[in-house]
């Protein structure tokens, strides 16, 4: 059922490292043209890492693990690109649809290819209104059943973080700060809230991942948020003040269910002129060169 790009089906077999990438963010999360650039460029960051790239996403009703360029064109330009949670797969492969994939449709298909680490921006979450909605990511139910490393810059600072990362404690997610004592903001280098574990190399990424293994506890995964630099993130001032008239315009419109979070960004790029998509693009570079670093290092390269 899985399609396998020729090149990420070589790597595997040789034991070379591999690096998921999702698509979401390419189709909904970033405006064109330039989510097609940043596509490529995410790709080609892996590959200085030494490693292979792996763009997850559905096509024609295929879910494809490694995507060729003309492939991730019709990700980030095709009009009527669904986005796919892990409960959606099955769906969309029924209607012979294309999607882009989420952290969780994402890190699904990319554990049944056995690729161990992967890249994303931020991850979904806890909603602010979660008392009243009970809108929260399908992302941490999906993590909490699914043997792969993510590398995040923590989970979208649109969310109610703390929350979040109760949630995760309690669904038994493994959560560790790289280089840092504390969880990162997404768009922010600090969310304000501290994690429990710091690791400070791949090395000791990959010891964990071994560890994972060997312990053969629940098949969980391990979140690893490697914080944007301070030099790149989005002013904190800036941050605050435009989220909450973020909040305001979704209730405001009665924005709901999978459409809310590609309109909190949008609504965050178009209000900051760009600032909050220059330090979404920050995180997710380095997230993904870490990623390359990580999957080297469990290579064993
Ligand atoms: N990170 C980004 N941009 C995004 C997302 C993450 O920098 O667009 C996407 C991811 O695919 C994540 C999804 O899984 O948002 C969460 O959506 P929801 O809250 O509807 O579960
Ligand atoms: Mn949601």
């Amino acid at each position: 059922m899985l399609v396998v790009s020729e090149e990420v089906r070589e790597a595997l077999a040789a034991g070379r490292p591999v690096v998921a990438l999702e698509s979401t963010i390419i189709a909904h999360g970033l405006p064109r043209p330039r989510n097609l650039q940043v596509a490529l460029e995410l790709e080609d960051a892996v590959r200085q890492e030494g490693a292979v790239p792996a763009t997850i996403a559905v096509l024609d009703g295929q879910p494809r693990v490694g995507l060729d360029k003309e492939q991730l064109e019709r990700v980030a330009n095709e009009d009527g690109i669904r986005k796919l949670g892990h409960r959606d797969l099955p769906l969309a492969v029924g209607a012979g649809v294309s999607g882009a994939t989420t952290v969780s449709a994402t890190a699904l298909l990319a554990a049944q290819a056995g690729v161990r680490v992967f890249a994303t921006g931020g991850l979904g979450g806890v909603h602010r209104e979660w008392t009243v909605t009970q809108d929260e990511s399908a992302d941490l139910g999906l993590l909490a059943r699914t043997r792969i490393t993510v590398v995040c810059a923590g989970v979208k600072s649109i969310l109610d973080v703390p929350a979040t990362l109760q949630r995760l404690e309690t669904l038994g997610v493994a959560v560790a700060g790289y280089g840092t004592t504390h969880f990162p903001g997404f768009y922010l280098s600090d969310s304000g809230h501290p994690v429990d574990w710091t690791l400070e190399s791949p090395g000791e990424v990959a010891a964990v991942m071994r560890a994972q293994d060997a312990l053969d506890g629940p098949e969980s995964a391990l979140i690893v948020a490697n914080p944007v630099p301070e030099a790149e993130q989005l002013d904190p001032e800036l941050h605050a003040r435009v989220l909450a008239d973020a909040l305001n315009a979704c209730e405001a419109e009665g924005v709901s269910g999978q459409a809310v979070t590609p309109f909190l960004l949008g609504y965050l790029v178009r209000h900051t002129e760009g600032a909050s998509l220059s330090a979404n693009l920050a995180a997710v570079r380095g997230n993904v060169r870490l990623a390359g670093r990580i999957a080297a290092a469990w290579a064993g390269a």
